[in-house]
Formats: C-alpha cells, structure tokens, sequence
C-alpha cells in the first residue's frame, strides 16, 4: 500500500494498487469465461453507478419519515422510490427493500411470523431447497422444527400428494416453497390451496426466478403466496440485496422484523441501486431478455441431452439446468473444476436422492441469465454443450492441454459479447 492512501480524494488504482490489480483481473476473468453459475449475472454499467456512490456514508436506521438519523432528504426519497417500484413491477400491496441478502430476508420472515420451536416446512436442500428453509446445519433448522418435502424419484417434480400428506400431519406455521436448484416451474397456486387448507403463511422464495416473473416468463407467486422473498441480483439483474413482498395485512410484522429485528441501518448505496435495477426491469426490453434466458435453457438443456446428459426432471422450464453426472462417471466436484480449468463456470450441486456428499456431489447446476446477459442466444448452446463434454472428457484423462485448448478458444467466442462495466484497460 502506498503513502497516499492518507489522500482522500485519489483513485483506488493509484491508493491501493494491489486491489486495484485484483479487481481489473477479476474483471478480465469475468469476461474471458461463459459464466453458467445459475445464480449470478452482470449487473448494467447504471447499477454499477448506483452502488458505488456516496450513499454508502449515510445511517439510515428505520423507515422513510421515521428514521433514527437526521439528513435523510434524498434516502427517504430514495427508498420511496425502489418501494413504489418493486410494488408496481410485481403487482404487491407492500414492499421492504432493506433486507441485506436473501438468508436475512428470510430469517426476518420467521422472526416476523414464528417463536422458536414451531413446525415450518420446506423442500429438502437435496431436493433444491435453500438452507433457510430449514435444513439442519442453517439456524432455520436448529431454532425451528423443520419437516421437509422433496421430489418424486421418477421424474424430479414435486409431489402434492406428499406435500398435502406432509401439511395436514405437521401442520407448520409456514410453508416454504421455491428453492436454489429446482428447474421447474414452480405451481404457487397447488402450494397455496394447500397452505390454506392449514391456515399456514405460503412464503415464495422465488430469488432464482424474480427476474423471469418481473419479466413475465414465469408465473407469478402474487395472489397464492401472501409472503414473497427474493434476492434481486439474480435474473433480477439487481446488486447483492434482498426484499420482502406482502400483502397489506404482513406489513408491519415483516417491517418490524427486517428493523429493528434483525438488522440495522439500511445500505443505502444498494437501495439506489435495487431501484435502478426495477426500473431496467419494467422495460420491454427486459421481457424480451427474460424470455431469451428460457429459451436458452430449453435449448442448451435439448443439447446437453443429445450428448448423453442426464437432466434432472428432463429439462427445464426457467433459466436452471440441474445434471446429474453419474452416467458421464465423474463426480460433479472434479467436472466443475475442470469446466472452470476450461473456461466454463457452474458449480457443483446435489442432485435429488444423491448418494454422495454435499462437498462431492454427483451434480452441476447451470444457469443462462448471465450468459444471456452478454446477448448469446440458442444458436450458442450447441457449442456450450459440446464445450461441456470436450472438458469431462478431458478431465476424465487429466488432458490439461485439452482443457487450455477449450478455454482459449471460449475466450475467443466471447470477445464479440463484452459485460457491461469493464472493458479491456490497454
Ligand atoms: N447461493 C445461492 C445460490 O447459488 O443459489 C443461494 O443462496
């Protein structure tokens, strides 16, 4: 580090030289590989603006025209405004965009609703739950009694048959549905009749696909689910933040949870830029980028099949392709390592009623919204595919020549589809 750090007003590169290098390569690695990670995107050049502003000095703690600090003219307004437009954007009576992250914003929604102890049900993490819908080793799962559902083992969808069964017997407080690995659509109104039938609180966890039901590809949880939960940096194409939607009657509970409950002040930098990120996500052009990040599933899940690989549930409806690599006779871990040795980035996943471990998993999970981001289309996946299986091939040999191979030639086919926000710096 050098001497004028002590100089408040000097750019990163020139104060800290050696974040400054870390960041430019994370940029150029960003750009060089086909980012597949089913939860991730490139947020816009605005987005980026709007996170990296001064808002970030303010303390904010409490609600617009209740606040605990004085100078909150432009946040309240600020703050206003993403409300008004999550509100009108997903058709909600109430919006909280204060929530950090997605785990946050769903531990408010117990705090808002359960005492320790009580019964709450989820999908099982196996089954493409998340954690926080109480799986054991998440705080979810040791202060609340979890009972979980998972998918039948024919075809990889739900079963409403044992959700029903699940519900009436447990009787939860709240049922939890949505998760991080599940590649069908998600039936809101089969979980709400059921829900009512308990008088439970339906809460969608719908982080994956809020982009997919702002953009209109995907149905919409409002009018089934009186509680809604989502990230908005994923299909949302938003920063790293989280909001609670609601119908009117949940308001104040989920408020009073997210603060003073749980958190204090709001990061006010990423309300800006959760804000920006809802007004891209009402635009025309949006529903068009939401419905080309299915169409490049479908189509990259049709050709990952014609070359033998084995799909959970056979395919996919949303943006989420889960593989299960036991036919392939490579473990998820080692093939994900060496797709990221090749210029391919997923992660390694469980798939359902997988023998192995969490960390060694039979699975890959992948995901077309970043992709789709930088504006390839189905012709594109034909290539992705084969570029998959040329790299488990290769790892299957320990070919690290074949893999470089593979990654050069990738950072060649992307050079016409640049990220938004960095740019190659000579
Ligand atoms: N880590 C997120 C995902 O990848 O789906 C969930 O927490």
């Amino acid at each position: 580090m050098t001497e004028s750090l002590t100089d408040l007003t000097t750019h990163l590169a020139e104060v800290d030289p050696d974040v400054a290098r870390l960041v430019e390569a994370e940029g150029q690695r960003q750009s060089e590989k086909i980012r597949l990670i089913a939860s991730e995107n490139y947020v816009s050049q605005a987005v980026l603006d709007a996170s990296g502003t001064l808002l970030t000095n303010k303390y904010s703690e409490g609600y617009s025209g209740k606040r605990y600090y004085e100078g909150q003219q432009m946040i309240d307004q600020i703050e206003t405004l993403a409300i008004e437009r999550a509100e009108s954007l997903f058709g909600v009576e109430h919006a909280n965009v204060q929530p950090y992250s997605g785990s946050p914003a769903n531990l408010a929604v117990y705090l808002a609703f359960c005492e320790p102890g009580d019964t709450i049900m989820g999908m099982g993490l196996p089954a493409g739950g998340h954690l926080t819908h109480g799986w054991g080793v998440s705080a979810t799962g040791k202060w609340f009694k979890p009972v979980r559902y998972g998918v039948r083992k024919e075809d990889g969808r739900t079963d409403f048959d044992e959700v029903r069964e699940l519900a009436l017997k447990e009787r939860p407080k709240i049922i939890w549905c949505g998760g991080t690995a599940i590649p069908r659509t998600i039936e809101f109104d089969k979980f709400g009749e059921i829900a009512a039938e308990i008088d439970a609180i339906l809460v969608a966890d719908i982080a994956h696909i809020a982009g997919l039901v702002a953009g209109g590809a995907h149905p919409t949880p409002v009018g089934h689910a009186p509680v809604i939960t989502t990230t908005t940096h994923k299909t949302l194409r938003g920063p790293r933040g989280a909001m609670i939607m609601s119908t009117e009657e949940h308001a104040k509970a989920l408020d009073r949870a997210v603060f003073p409950g749980l958190q204090g002040g709001p990061h006010n930098h990423t309300t800006a830029a959760i804000a920006v990120a809802l007004a891209e996500a009402s635009t025309p052009d949006f529903r068009e980028y939401a419905a080309q990040i299915v169409a490049n599933a479908r189509a990259l899940a049709g050709a990952m099949m014609e070359r033998g690989f084995d799909l959970v549930s056979g395919g996919t409806d949303n943006h989420l392709i889960l593989c299960d690599l036991t036919s392939k006779d490579i473990g998820g871990k080692p093939a994900a390592q060496a797709m990221d040795r090749a210029g391919i980035e997923l992660n390694y996943n469980s798939v359902p009623f997988d023998p192995r471990k969490p960390f060694d998993p039979s699975g890959i999970r992948i995901g077309t919204s970043a992709a789709t981001t930088r504006g390839l289309t189905e012709t594109h996946m034909n290539d992705i595919a084969r570029w998959m299986d040329e790299a488990i091939s290769a790892a299957k040999t320990d070919d690290e020549d074949e893999l470089a191979r593979i990654a050069a030639g990738i950072k060649e086919f992307l050079e016409p589809f640049p990220i938004p926000g960095w740019s190659q710096s000579v």
